[in-house]
């Protein structure tokens, strides 16, 4: 048991635009609703959540790094960055914290691109395609390990 009740909830580039466009892939909820949603899940558990989304993969990389210091865990979906970063992979295994990694649309549905990711090999728990919900899951799954 971990003495950090708290989680860091990271999403990546162009997540803020979550519930503005491309409900047809990404659904009607809003970046907001996604934090409220996860943070209501992660304290009915016991945990607390931080948010942060950033467009800037630096950004991302800092607040990581920060989590060392009062996270037991991370919940991340990368964005784009899931399928080009190796710098968030090193990020992440280097802070030694358990992550889930969520993607809202199911990735292997769609371009080969997306089927890569840096994370899937070091990742505690991957949750894809399963909408806004797949958040919940993902802290559920995650808080499950601990
Ligand atoms: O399915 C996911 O959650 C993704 O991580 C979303 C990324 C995409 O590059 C990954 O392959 C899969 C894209 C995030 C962009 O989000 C938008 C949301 C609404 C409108 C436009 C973009």
């Amino acid at each position: 048991m971990t003495t950090n009740a708290r989680l860091l909830l990271v999403n990546g580039p162009n997540l803020n635009l979550l519930g503005t466009r491309e409900p047809e892939m990404y659904g009607t909820s809003t970046l907001a609703d996604v934090e409220r949603l996860t943070a209501e899940v992660a304290e009915s558990l016991g945990y607390q959540v931080r948010a942060i989304q950033s467009n800037h993969e630096g950004v991302l990389i800092d607040a990581i790094h920060e989590a060392r210091a009062d996270c037991a865990g991370i919940v991340i979906n990368p964005g784009g960055l899931t399928h080009t970063s190796v710098v968030l992979r090193d990020a992440l295994t280097g802070v030694s914290l358990p992550f889930a990694e969520v993607h809202i649309s199911d990735v292997y549905a769609r371009e080969e691109f997306r089927h890569h990711s840096y994370l899937h090999d070091v990742a505690a728990v991957r949750v894809i395609g399963r909408g806004v919900d797949g958040y919940a899951d993902a802290v559920r799954e995650l808080i499950a390990r601990f």
